[in-house]
C-alpha cells in the first residue's frame, strides 16, 4: 500500500483548528474545540463559539487507519476525494449532504457544516429511534447521486473524466479485502467469537457461496456505473426526525450502483435482527421504502433527464433496475457477513450484551447474508427480502 508523502503534513493542534475556524466566525469569538470522531480512520474536530454554541467541523485524515494504528498506512488523498464527493453529490442530493466550506490537500482536512444537532443514525436506531424520514431521504439521495453521475445522465467525456478524478485505489482495496475476500477465507483480519467458528468454517468451505462472492467482487472491481459513496452504512448518516445528512464519502469511487443501496439495506437488516418483532416493523418499513423511493425517483429521472438513446426501448429501464436490485441483494449479503465475522463490526450486533442472544443474532445475520448472496436471482421483490427478517 503506498501513501502520500507526509513531510508537510502534521496532525492539527487544537489551536490550529481554532485558527482555521476563525475565518468563519466574527472577530473576537471565544472558541472551544473538541475531538468528536468515533470512526475508524480520521480525527474530527468541532470548533464552536462558547456563547452561541454555533460550530463548524474540521475533519482531518490521518496517514494511517485509526482503528488499527500506524502499522496500517493509508493515503491522505482520501480527504480530497471525500470533499470532492460531498460537493459532487451535493449538486444533486440537495440538502442531504453537509456543505463544504474549504479543504487543504497537504494537511488533508476539510472544513464543513456542523451537524451536531443531529445524531448518527446507527446510534439512534440502536436506542430504538425510528427516524421517520430516513428511508425516503436515503432513497432520494441514492437515486439522485447515482443516476446523475451515471452514463444515463452524463456525456461520456464528462463521465470518464469523473471516473479518473475519483480513482481511489487504496480505499477500494480496503473494501475489496475486508468485504469481498477476507471473510470468505481463514484470514488473519477476521474477528469472531469462538461460538461462531463452526458456522464460519462452513462459509469458508462453501464453494457455491464463494463463487458468488467472487462474482460480486469482480463487479465491484470492474463496473464503473456511477459515483458511489462507497461506505454507506448507518454510521455514515446523521439524522433526526426531520432531517438526514450523508457524511464520510472517503471511499467514493466509480462502482456498481447496487453497492451503495446494498450497504445501506444490509445495515438496516443488522439493526432489524436486534429488535423484537414489534420494533422490527419500523426497520422492515425503512428497507422497503428505501428501495421503493430509489426505484421511483430513478425511474422519474430516467424519463425526465435521461440522455441515453435507448432509454425508450421497452424493457431497457426495467432490465437496468433489475440488475441493480440483484446487485443490491448480493452486496448486502457480503456486507452482513463481513460486519459479523470480518475486521470491522457493527455496534448493533456487537453491543448485544447477552452472549447467547448475541451469538444467535450473529448467526441470523450470517444466514440472511448467505441467502441474499445465493438467492439474489430468486428474490424478485423487496418484500421477499424483508420476509427474511419477518420470519426470524
Ligand atoms: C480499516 S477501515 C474499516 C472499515 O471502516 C470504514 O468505515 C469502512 O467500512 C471500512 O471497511
Ligand atoms: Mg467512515
Amino acid at each position: 500500500m503506498t501513501t502520500t508523502a507526509v513531510s508537510t503534513y502534521h496532525a492539527l493542534t487544537e489551536a490550529e483548528a481554532i485558527g482555521l475556524a476563525a475565518a468563519h466566525f466574527p472577530a473576537g469569538t471565544d472558541f472551544e474545540c473538541q475531538e468528536i470522531g468515533d470512526g475508524n480512520l480520521n480525527y474530527v474536530y468541532r470548533v464552536s463559539d462558547r456563547s452561541s454554541g454555533k460550530g463548524i467541523i474540521i475533519k482531518q485524515a490521518l496517514p494511517y487507519a485509526k482503528v488499527v494504528g500506524e502499522s496500517w498506512p493509508l493515503t491522505l488523498k482520501r480527504a480530497a476525494i471525500e470533499a470532492a464527493a460531498l460537493r459532487k453529490h451535493g449538486e444533486y442530493a440537495t440538502g442531504l449532504v453537509p456543505e463544504v466550506y474549504g479543504t487543504d490537500e497537504e494537511l488533508a482536512y476539510t472544513i464543513m457544516e456542523d451537524l451536531s444537532h443531529l445524531t448518527i443514525a446507527r446510534e439512534g436506531l440502536i436506542q430504538g429511534k425510528s427516524y421517520p424520514k430516513l428511508s425516503s431521504d436515503i432513497g432520494e439521495y441514492l437515486a439522485q447521486t447515482l443516476f446523475h453521475t451515471s452514463d444515463f445522465a452524463l456525456h461520456p467525456f464528462e463521465k470518464k473524466r469523473l471516473v479518473a478524478e475519483f480513482s481511489n485505489p487504496e480505499l477500494c482495496k480496503i473494501s475489496e479485502d475486508l468485504i469481498f475476500t477476507d471473510p470468505f477465507f481463514d484470514h488473519e483480519t477476521n474477528d469472531f467469537e469462538p461460538e461462531l467458528r463452526e458456522t464460519v468454517e462452513a462459509i469458508w468451505h462453501n464453494d457455491r457461496l464463494k463463487l458468488e462472492a467472487a462474482k460480486l467482487k469482480r463487479s465491484f472491481l470492474t463496473e464503473a456505473e456511477a459515483l458511489l459513496h462507497g461506505d454507506l452504512h448507518t454510521g455514515s448518516i446523521f439524522a433526526d426526525d426531520n432531517e438526514t445528512k450523508v457524511i464520510d464519502p472517503e471511499f467514493a469511487f466509480y462502482g456498481p450502483i447496487g453497492f451503495d443501496v446494498g450497504l445501506f439495506i444490509a445495515n438496516l437488516i443488522a439493526q432489524g435482527i436486534t429488535r423484537t418483532a414489534d420494533g422490527r416493523g419500523t426497520i422492515v418499513a425503512h428497507i422497503e421504502n428505501t428501495w421503493q423511493v430509489f426505484e421511483m425517483r430513478f425511474t422519474e429521472l430516467w424519463e425526465n433527464e435521461g440522455i441515453e438513446d435507448f432509454k425508450k426501448v421497452p424493457g431497457y429501464r426495467e432490465s437496468v433496475l433489475d440488475k441493480i436490485f440483484k446487485d443490491t441483494l448480493g452486496f448486502a449479503g457480503c456486507e452482513l457477513i463481513r460486519r459479523t465475522i470480518g475486521l470491522a463490526h457493527v455496534k448493533d450486533l456487537d453491543g448485544i450484551e447477552d452472549t447467547e442472544q448475541r451469538i444467535e443474532s450473529k448467526k441470523q445475520a450470517l444466514r440472511i447474508g448467505e441467502t441474499l448472496i445465493l438467492k439474489r436471482s430468486e428474490l424478485t421483490s423487496i418484500q421477499d427480502v424483508t420476509e427474511l427478517l419477518k420470519e426470524l
